[in-house]
Order: C-alpha cells, then sequence, then structure tokens
C-alpha cells in the first residue's frame, strides 16, 4: 500500500545557468512528480500516475522514479506522444517558465489511464491545478481520480499551482474552486488566489475559500512571509525559513510532498508545516526542481539549527 499516489504531469527541464545564459542544464519537474519525489526523500512509500511518450525522455523518467523509489506499475507510455519539456530562466524578479508540452502524452491521459487500482490503496491523492489545466481529458482523470478517492476513502490533497499559460483565469477560478470543495487538504499560494480573487488579504483569502466550500484543511503558502493553516477552526501564522535561495523552482513542491510524507508519519498539522517550510527552504540552495530536494536527515539538521 502507498502513503501518496500523486497525478499529473512530470515535464523534463532545461534549467538557465547564471554562469552563461545559453547553457542549460538538464533536470526533471512537473508539480506532482516533484512532490512525489520529495515525499519519497521523506521516507513516504509513494508512487505516480501519469503517461509518457515511448522517448528518451519518458525513459528518463521511468529510471529516475524508479531511482526514487517512486512506483510506476500506473505509468503508461504512449508511442505517438512525446514527454512534455519545460525551459527555466532567471531573471531580476526570479524565475520564468516557458513550455514545450502541447499534445504531450500526459495531456492525453483520460479516465481509463486510472485503472491500476493504486489510489484506492494511498492515504492520499495529491493533485494539483496543472494536472486539471493540461487539457480537458486530463481535468477529466483528476475528476475521476478524486471520485475514486471519495469511494475508497483516501484522503485528497490539492496544490492550486495556477499556470495562467495553461488555461483561462475564469475557467481556473471555477475549477479550482469545485476541485477544492473535494479536497480534505487544499494548499494554495498566496499568489495563485490573488490571480483568482483579486484580493491580496490573507485572511479574507481564507474568508473566501471557506465561503466557497471548501470543508478540508487549508494550508495558505504566503512565501517569503510563512504560511496559515486553517483547520476550520482556528487559523495558525506559521514562519517562513529565510535561505539565500538560488532558485526556487519546486520549493512549493517540496512543501506538498513533505507535508504530506509527514501527516502519514502521524505528525500534527503545525509539526508536518514546520517540516515542510525547512524542506523547501533547502530545496531552493540549488538549480533544478529535483536535484535539490533535501532528504530527511538533511530537513532534521536544518531543523535542529532553527530550534537551537
Ligand atoms: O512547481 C514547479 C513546476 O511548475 C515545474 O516543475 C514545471 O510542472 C511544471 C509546470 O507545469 O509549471
Amino acid at each position: 500500500d502507498f502513503d501518496i499516489v500523486a497525478l499529473g504531469e512530470p515535464l523534463v527541464e532545461l534549467n538557465q545557468t547564471h554562469k552563461d545564459q545559453r547553457q542549460y542544464l538538464q533536470g526533471f519537474g512537473g508539480d506532482t512528480s516533484n512532490a512525489a519525489i520529495a515525499a519519497a526523500r521523506q521516507g513516504a512509500r509513494c508512487a505516480y500516475l501519469t503517461r509518457v511518450g515511448n522517448d528518451a525522455f519518458g525513459r528518463q523518467f521511468l529510471d529516475l522514479w524508479q531511482a526514487e523509489g517512486v512506483d510506476v506499475s500506473g505509468v503508461q507510455v504512449d508511442d505517438d506522444a512525446h514527454t512534455g519539456l519545460y525551459f527555466v530562466q532567471h531573471g531580476p524578479d526570479g524565475h520564468a517558465f516557458s513550455y514545450l508540452r502541447r499534445g504531450s502524452a500526459a495531456s492525453l491521459m483520460t479516465p481509463a489511464s486510472l485503472e491500476s487500482g493504486l489510489i484506492e490503496r494511498a492515504s492520499f491523492l495529491h493533485v494539483s491545478g496543472i494536472s486539471l489545466a493540461i487539457s480537458t481529458s486530463a481535468c477529466d482523470t483528476v475528476f475521476a481520480a478524486i471520485e475514486r478517492a471519495r469511494t475508497a476513502g483516501t484522503q485528497v490533497s490539492l496544490d492550486s499551482n495556477l499556470r495562467l499559460r495553461l488555461w483561462p483565469v475564469d475557467r481556473a477560478r471555477a475549477v479550482l474552486r469545485e476541485t477544492m470543495r473535494a479536497a480534505d487538504l487544499f494548499l494554495p499560494s498566496m499568489d495563485d488566489m490573488q490571480h483568482l480573487t483579486g484580493n491580496d488579504d490573507p485572511e479574507r483569502t481564507l474568508d473566501w475559500i471557506r465561503d466557497g466550500g471548501a470543508t478540508g484543511v487549508v494550508v495558505l503558502k504566503l512565501g517569503k512571509d510563512g504560511s496559515i493553516i486553517d483547520d476550520g477552526a482556528k487559523r495558525i501564522p506559521m514562519p517562513a525559513l529565510r535561505v539565500q535561495a538560488v532558485d526556487a523552482t519546486g520549493a512549493g513542491d517540496c512543501f506538498a510532498g513533505s507535508l504530506l510524507a509527514r501527516r502519514c508519519q502521524g505528525d500534527a498539522w503545525e509539526d508536518a508545516v514546520r517540516y515542510a517550510n525547512a524542506a523547501a527552504a533547502l530545496s531552493t540552495l540549488g538549480y533544478g526542481a529535483v536535484d535539490p530536494l533535501p532528504r530527511a536527515e538533511q530537513v532534521w539538521e536544518r531543523l535542529k539549527d532553527v530550534s537551537a
């Protein structure tokens, strides 16, 4: 059985280095894949549900997940579609992504892609705004996955991960609102919510989420200002850890995966969020979404320094 089954699109990553703007490091990305690997590095038993191309990148991903201990029995290989790709470019305002993913194998997922029965054997199903945005059949697949999870008693975790390059804001708002109602854990970022609601006040944002019908635990991510846990009864502000970030790509995914991993180990929400904050901070110290994801020993070490 599994702690976490994640569903979405893996993307090969080409990440610009600071030394030479035309030099790119190849790595791996895709928010839900990042989250699954982050969780596996914290000791969680994970599986990933997706579809990759029958190409060199698809094979690299299968090797990566296997090396990370992420179960691939629910990964489909598509002979006629490619594995998606994205570029990370760094500028004075942080990083920017551009994508080569339209028509990718993952975007061709359908509810039939879920027949492996993995969701039914997990504590958590983890999905995101990107899983919902890449195509209508992928969106249907996420809804079908949530349905399976609810029937089986698997908890649903949703990261907002709004990418306005992928869908219009009105559709994003409508679909995310519907999905957050079905989530046992909703992980929105303040940036995403500002685009969806037009307001930049965390309390009002949490009110919007509750008024919209979310009944699960909500952890609103405030970037350098930390996060707020809203468990439905009270709101608990949690501080962030300060680090000299090199590349924040995937930090939110590391937060999600680490939080879920710690919940599966029995942590209370505050302890799990404190841990996930430290893991996410450490994940920004190197280039790329996956390579710098910390392992449990490093996170505990860091938490020891903070409390000392
Ligand atoms: O959170 C990081 C991801 O956004 C990145 O790995 C690429 O999945 C990706 C996307 O669609 O933006």
